[in-house]
C-alpha cells in the first residue's frame, strides 16, 4: 500500500513538472531560429521588443510542438511598411498549406488570433529593400494530445513505466 502511495506521488510530481515546463515561455526574434518544438513562445521581429526590423529580410519559422492538436497564434502588435513588408501565417509546413492570415501595414491584422490544426504552423517574414517600421510581437500556445491515458492509472501500468 505504501508503494502504491509512493507511485501515485511520483505520477503527481511528474504531472506537476510537465505543467511547469510547458509554462516556461521562450522568447525569440524572427530570423534567429528556423524551427522550434516549443509549445508556447513569444516572437518578435528581428529588432526584438524595442527595435524595428531591417530591410531585405526573408525568414521562415516552422513551429512543430510534438503531438500538437492546435497551435494558436495571437498578434500583440504589428507595424510594417504597407504593401511591402509582410508576415504570413500558414496552417502546415509549406506555403501550399492553408494561409491563415497575412499581416502588413501599421495595425494588427484581422483576424488577430489564428489557430493551426495540422500540427504545424509556418511563419514567413519578408521585408523589401527600403523603408522599415517597428515590426511585431506575436505569441503562440499549443494544445497537446495526451500521450498517456488519464486517471485512473493502474499500479501495474506505473511499474511498467518505471521499468522502461
Ligand atoms: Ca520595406
Amino acid at each position: 500500500m505504501k508503494k502504491l502511495l509512493l507511485n501515485v506521488l511520483v505520477v503527481i510530481a511528474l504531472l506537476l513538472a510537465g505543467t511547469s515546463m510547458s509554462r516556461a515561455q521562450a522568447v525569440y526574434n524572427m530570423c534567429s531560429i528556423t524551427t522550434t518544438t516549443d509549445t508556447a513562445a513569444t516572437l518578435y521581429d528581428t529588432g526584438g521588443p524595442t527595435g524595428g526590423y531591417q530591410i531585405s529580410e526573408d525568414c521562415t519559422l516552422l513551429v512543430q510542438p510534438a503531438c500538437a492538436t492546435t497551435i494558436t497564434l495571437t498578434f500583440t502588435s504589428f507595424d510594417s511598411e504597407t504593401n511591402y513588408d509582410y508576415l504570413y501565417i500558414y496552417d502546415g509546413t509549406t506555403t501550399t498549406d492553408p494561409l491563415l492570415v497575412t499581416a502588413n501595414g501599421p495595425t494588427v491584422p484581422t483576424p488577430s488570433v489564428v489557430t493551426a490544426t495540422s500540427g504545424s504552423m509556418l511563419i514567413i517574414w519578408h521585408s523589401d529593400f527600403s523603408i522599415t517600421a517597428n515590426g511585431f510581437e506575436v505569441s503562440w500556445t499549443s494544445t497537446i494530445a495526451p500521450s498517456v491515458p488519464p486517471m485512473p492509472v493502474s499500479p501495474s501500468a506505473i511499474q511498467t513505466l518505471h521499468s522502461e
